[in-house]
């Protein structure tokens, strides 16, 4: 079925006109508040429930639509949604964004501003997070009927500050405030079991759960490009069956009487609860269970309402596991259908795996997920029962099969993700060859057609046309507006690359994006920064493969070589970085503090902080990558080979128009072929050469010898250049690096370096670094999510976009 199901005029006069007097009605009848009182966060409230009206309209129609096609669903299950901001998304979605900007105006407000006070929701850590999030904007886009599973956390990721240069973690609170885009939903709640027993009463298995709390939906509706279609985020919370307990009241025991709401209510109270303790574990596997179990539980109701037949299930119904966190809906589908509904086991096994698909986010054996036995088995006495059989039945069919999903006396999780999906997928290309070589190889040869690949992709609406109007602006008018809906149309810049006004127009875009920038900068870090210096940006999650020690090390070398010749002709450089440690991660937190005392001692720096200046912006999130990638130069991809899965960052940068400094890693290989070589600045080793190198006995010492800038730079971590008060502080990074070095940052520091040379010196050749740069722009089509999620329903999914 195609159809066009809910026009949203172009934002002109009517649309402002009307969107204003909706703002006010919201503001006196939703928010309570008289215009002359309100604050900055009620009219913040009062469009952002205008703009929900909208989505709303599109929503209901947009399910009415699928449920008379009789379409196939598609569930996306993650513990993870970093969805950020919502109202500008919405707004330019919606083409409201000018609208809205003149009815602000007329109401003495400034849209920025209404913008900018919107919490950023942090629902996940990173990379995978962030992914699910554009996947969500990209499936609305395309009219994939789909629904979102997650939890709806209280706290989401912490908010980083620094002290002294050392990480801290606050509590972020972005539920403080009212949350103006979900739906709570009482009237569905659902029992989630935990604990108990497991018996026989005549050939059923009955299972009969120690615990229960209960999931309450919430549900916020995202909407896609040109308002044409909206789909779901149903994040569940938890709260106790009885929350009060009013005998224990009435004696006095009010702490008694509040304690099974507070327990309950702990499930859904933070994103990833330290899991060092056995305590901690427990509370991680009762949040995957519980989303899982809620979100299966809803999944099969909508089925039950339209279908009868379970057969029908896998045609109907396709559910993606993002990563191994939702693995138990393996075994809770196949007790939904066997123990509940009486299909029988093998059948029950079929039925789900032909529903189910896994994609895999990272092949390092310390973030695979595994649970102990006697943990799991306390927690879900039947799911172990399950798990068991159908690893015998996995193992009856595949007898000469290496491994099997108990090992160690651990369930691995993505083992278990593997034999109950009937797609299994990778995130790049070369991730997934790695994923058929290292980890899955045993279960690739027996499943040879089981793993494909789907290289990751970002919505072009928020990571190019709402962060970046002057870009976006400049390529609408070059070739239409057409690359929104469908970014491979950015190659109709190709011909434009030869024309030197497109170029310059081009970099005075870059150019502005920078000055804004340089203002925020300077006004709220206080950061004096030359707009026309290269902006340099390494933003992501810090960790050892990630090398952000690699690049400071660089930049400590580079620094010492701006010393020794201040009047050579030094290419200006603003470092820019930004990430969180996790807050265990002791190395990845010194890291954090090793950047912050060279950007201290750099800055102040009187003879080389003109040509180089290095900057940490705390609390990195979204909405700062909003800022930061618009007005970059330099992307820094710089993992070790064949451990950063896919990379999206670096998508972004590349179609924002920043050239890549990069190893032959994740995306980043697809990137280079894109973009063509001669617009990446490509080091270091291939992941082949990780591998053999690794096993040269001293690389890392032999590394150093012969390099004298890394033997230098490693020095002034060891004397105390960045210290002073405490010379050994960076003794452990110095040592790591000089020692064991895993992640290989010794070994390749010489390219790295004479790769960086290379960047300075093409940067010094504006003209030609703008024509790379729009390069980058012309050729990042493939990057879109929509072509991901196209991939995605066509190869895993079965499943058809409702409009055109
Ligand atoms: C998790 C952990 C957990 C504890 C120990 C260290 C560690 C290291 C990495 C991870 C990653 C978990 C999964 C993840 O977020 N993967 C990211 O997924 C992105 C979307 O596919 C992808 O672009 C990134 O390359 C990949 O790291």
């Amino acid at each position: 079925m195609t159809q066009t199901l809910h026009a949203v005029p172009a934002g002109d006069a009517i649309d402002a006109t009307a969107l204003k007097a909706d703002v006010l009605k919201h503001l006196t009848f939703t928010i309570g508040r008289a215009p002359e009182d309100a604050a900055l966060g009620d009219w913040r409230m009062a469009l952002s429930f205008a703009v929900r009206d909208r989505i709303t309209e599109s929503w209901l129609a947009s399910e009415r639509a699928a449920r008379e096609a009789g379409a196939k669903r598609v569930y996306y299950l993650s513990l993870e949604f970093l969805i950020g901001r919502l109202l500008e998304d919405a707004l330019v979605n919606l083409g409201l964004a000018e609208a809205a900007e003149v009815a602000l105006r007329d109401l003495g407000l400034a849209l920025g501003e209404v913008v900018a006070d919107e919490p950023d929701a942090a629902l996940g850590n990173g990379g995978l997070g962030r992914l699910a999030a554009c996947f969500m904007e990209s499936l609305a886009t395309i009219g994939c009927p789909a629904i979102g599973y997650g939890i709806r956390y209280e706290h989401g990721l912490f908010r980083q500050q620094f002290e002294h240069g050392r990480q801290v973690e606050l509590p972020e609170l972005w539920l403080e405030q009212q949350h103006p885009w979900e739906f709570e939903r009482p009237g569905s709640r659902l029992r989630v079991g935990f604990g108990g027993h497991v018996h026989q009463v005549e050939g059923r298995t009955i299972w009969h759960p120690a615990e229960e709390v209960e999931a309450e939906a919430f549900d916020t509706p995202i909407v896609g490009w040109e308002g044409q279609w909206a789909n779901p985020l149903r994040l569940w919370s938890a709260r106790a069956v009885y929350p009060f307990d009013l005998n224990r009241f009435n004696h006095g025991d009010f702490r008694g009487a509040a304690e099974p709401e507070a327990l309950a209510r702990t499930i859904s109270r933070v994103l990833y609860p330290d899991d060092t303790t056995d305590e901690g574990k427990a509370l991680r596997l009762k949040q995957e269970y519980f989303f899982v179990a809620a979100s299966l539980a809803d999944i099969l109701c909508r089925f039950e309402r339209d279908f009868d037949d379970l057969a029908l299930l896998p045609e109907k119904v396709a559910i993606q596991l993002n990563d191994t966190h939702p693995a138990v809906a393996g075994p809770e589908l196949v007790r939904l259908l066997h123990d509940e509904r009486g299909v029988e086991f093998s059948r029950a096994v079929e039925i789900a795996r032909g529903c189910l698909s896994y994609t895999n986010h990272t092949l390092l054996p310390e973030a695979l997920e595994s649970w102990s036995e006697g943990l799991f088995g306390h927690l879900l006495p039947r799911h172990l029962e399950i798990i068991e059989r159908i690893d015998a039945e996995h193992y009856g069919a595949h007898p000469d099969r290496p491994g099997s999903i108990f090992e160690h006396g651990e369930i691995q999780m993505g083992t278990l993700s593997f034999v109950m999906a009937h797609k299994v997928n990778g995130v790049s290309a070369l991730h997934t060859e790695l994923m058929k070589e290292t980890v899955f190889e045993g279960l690739h040869q027996v499943h040879p057609d089981r793993i494909v690949n789907q290289t990751n992709g970002v919505t072009p609406r928020r990571w190019l046309k709402s962060c970046n109007a002057a870009l976006s602006d400049l390529i609408t008018e070059t070739i239409g507006a057409g690359w929104v809906r469908d970014l491979s149309q950015l190659e109709r810049l190709e011909p434009h690359l030869g024309d030197g006004a497109f170029i310059n127009r081009y970099a005075a875009a870059k150019r502005a994006n920078k000055a804004v920038f340089s203002n925020w900068l300077a006004g709220d870090y206080g950061l004096k920064v030359d707009p026309d210096a290269m902006f340099d940006a390494q933003i992501k999650r810090i960790h050892e493969y990630k090398r952000q020690h690699l690049n400071i090390l660089q930049t400590i070398a580079a620094w010492q070589a701006i010393h020794d010749d201040p009047q050579a002709d030094w290419t200006p450089r603003l470092k820019i970085f930004g990430g969180k440690a996790a807050p265990g991660y002791h190395f990845a937190k010194d890291i954090i503090r090793l950047i912050n005392d060279v950007a201290a001692r750099l800055n102040a720096d009187p003879v080389t902080s003109k040509y180089l200046q290095v900057i940490f912006l705390p609390n990195y999130n979204v909405s700062l990558a909003e800022r930061i990638i618009p007005a970059s130069d330099l992307s820094e991809q710089i993992s070790t080979a064949g451990k950063e899965a896919s990379g999206t960052g670096n998508m972004k940068f590349a179609l924002n128009g920043a050239l890549t400094i990069g190893t032959l890693d994740g995306a980043n290989v697809e990137i280079r072929e894109q973009v063509g070589p001669e617009n990446f600045f490509l080091f270091g080793m291939t992941a082949a050469e990780v591998t053999a190198r690794r096993a040269v006995p001293d690389h890392a010492r032999r590394a150093i010898e012969g390099s004298a800038p890394l033997a230098r730079a490693l020095g002034a971590l060891r004397d105390g250049t960045f210290s002073p008060d405490e010379p050994g502080r960076y003794h452990g990074i110095a040592d790591n690096i000089a020692g064991g070095d895993h992640f290989l940052v010794a070994s390749d520091f010489a390219a790295y370096h004479a790769a960086q040379t290379d960047v300075s010196r093409a940067y010094g050749d504006r003209e030609t670094w703008a024509r790379m740069a729009a390069r980058n722009t012309a050729r990042s089509g493939w990057f879109s999510s929509d072509r991901t999620i196209r991939g995605y329903m066509g190869e895993i999914w079965g499943a058809a976009p409702l409009i055109d």
